[in-house]
């Protein structure tokens, strides 16, 4: 007998990020299983599918009151989570990150009558533990949400080692990596690569983030100016999802204008993943990053360092190049060195990437888990 379809409602940041990008894409790879699928959020998500019949957004309102300072976003929240739960009967409420969605899930489940109330998961996704945790405003509200949700997972094994370290859980925590499954590429390479000012033989290293201070952005710069040194023929193309103006003026003091293109909220992510040659990262640290997953689907290879759970996503030497130590940026160059010169190598390593995309962090993998999950929980 097929099992019935799920009713699920998904909970993310919907601005421009990992998480919203993870979240969006469940949703779509969800409904395209046969499952409907609700996202409340106060914007429609970056990446929501726009035509599906089976994804619903509903907006989440907050008006704003003279008495209160701040404007409280949980509690209008929850009020929605509770309505679109009872209105539409969903199983599951799968809410990515704790603060404030898991919270609020769980003032919505108590709003509801015995018996009509839906599942919560709960996926962390890196800020919960890593900041918000040592924080005495935040961290008992965290854990409180994390014990009394029904499944919590997380991106990584690193993420799971964290919250045990860092907020004592005592439910299990089970790790579900994410997943990107890639859309094919709608402009043809040279034509990007054209668009974005590459000349013959110039390799393109790509930089995809939101440029928080943890993605240090700073020493990224400083490793193009150690190839520019070098006299690498290179450009470094930055997706940025936030203003780069901050950064402008350490571009021109290292000598960079002619070596570094912004471009920003770009949604044909894979246009420039594919006219790329490989990725560069600098973060401190990352739960997964999700850019050199979505990078190593379209067979290019990164160049990170080797911190918090990247070398779960790719294996140094057979799928990128990782650098052990954080902040070295002459280790880092000296890898980026060896991948420019060697195209043969950054190929192989490329492909081995795109495999290893297809092997652990597919749709077909990862969403099948989710849903294992969700029918665990719905009995
Ligand atoms: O990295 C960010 O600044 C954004 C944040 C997010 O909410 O999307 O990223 C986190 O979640 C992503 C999706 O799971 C991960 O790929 C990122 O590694 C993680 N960021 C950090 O841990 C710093």
């Amino acid at each position: 007998m097929t099992p019935r379809p799920l009713k699920v409602g998904l909970t993310c940041y919907p601005s421009v990020g990992g998480s919203g990008i993870l979240a969006s894409e469940l949703g779509e790879e969800l409904a395209r299983r046969g499952h409907e699928v609700h996202f409340i959020s106060y914007e429609r998500p970056f990446r929501m599918p726009a035509d599906d019949p089976r994804v619903f957004f509903h907006p989440v309102v907050v008006n704003s009151y003279d008495l209160f300072k701040y404007p409280d976003y949980t509690l209008p929240l929850s009020v929605k989570m509770a309505e679109v739960s009872r209105d539409h009967a969903l199983d599951v409420l799968h809410v990515h990150y704790a603060v404030p969605h898991a919270t609020a899930a769980l003032l919505a489940r108590d709003m509801l009558p015995v018996g009509r109330r839906p599942k919560i998961v709960t996926t962390l996704h890196g800020t919960d533990t890593t900041l918000l945790a040592r924080d005495p405003g935040y961290g008992p509200a965290i854990r409180h949400a994390l014990e009394h949700s029904d499944a919590i997972t997380t991106v990584s094994e690193f993420m799971r080692r964290e919250t045990l370290a860092h907020l004592a859980v005592t439910r299990p925590i089970e790790v579900i990596h994410n997943f990107f499954e890639p859309r094919p590429p709608a402009r043809a390479r040279a034509d990007v690569r054209r668009d974005l000012g590459l000349r013959d033989g110039e390799a393109l290293l790509l930089h995809l983030s939101n440029l928080r201070a943890l993605k240090r952005i700073d020493l990224l710069l400083e490793t193009a100016s150690r190839l520019h040194r070098a006299r690498e023929n290179f450009r470094l193309v930055i997706l940025a999802g936030a203003d780069f103006a901050p950064f402008s003026a350490e571009v021109q003091r290292l000598g960079l204008a002619d070596r570094v293109v912004v471009r920003t909220n770009v949604t044909d992510i894979e246009d420039y993943l594919h006219a790329a040659d490989l990725g560069l990262f600098t973060s401190e640290t990352e739960s997964f990053c999700l850019s050199i997953l979505e990078l190593m689907s379209l067979g290019r290879p990164s160049v990170a360092f080797a911190v918090g759970g990247i070398p779960e996503v790719t294996a140094h030497n057979e799928t990128g190049l990782l650098a052990p130590t954080f902040g070295d940026t002459a280790a880092l160059a000296a890898l980026v060195q060896t991948l420019l010169r060697d195209p043969a190598r950054r190929a192989a390593l490329g492909e081995a990437a795109r495999q290893r995309a297809r092997d652990l962090f597919s749709a077909n993998v990862i969403v099948t888990r989710y849903e294992e999950l969700y029918r665990r929980l719905a009995v």
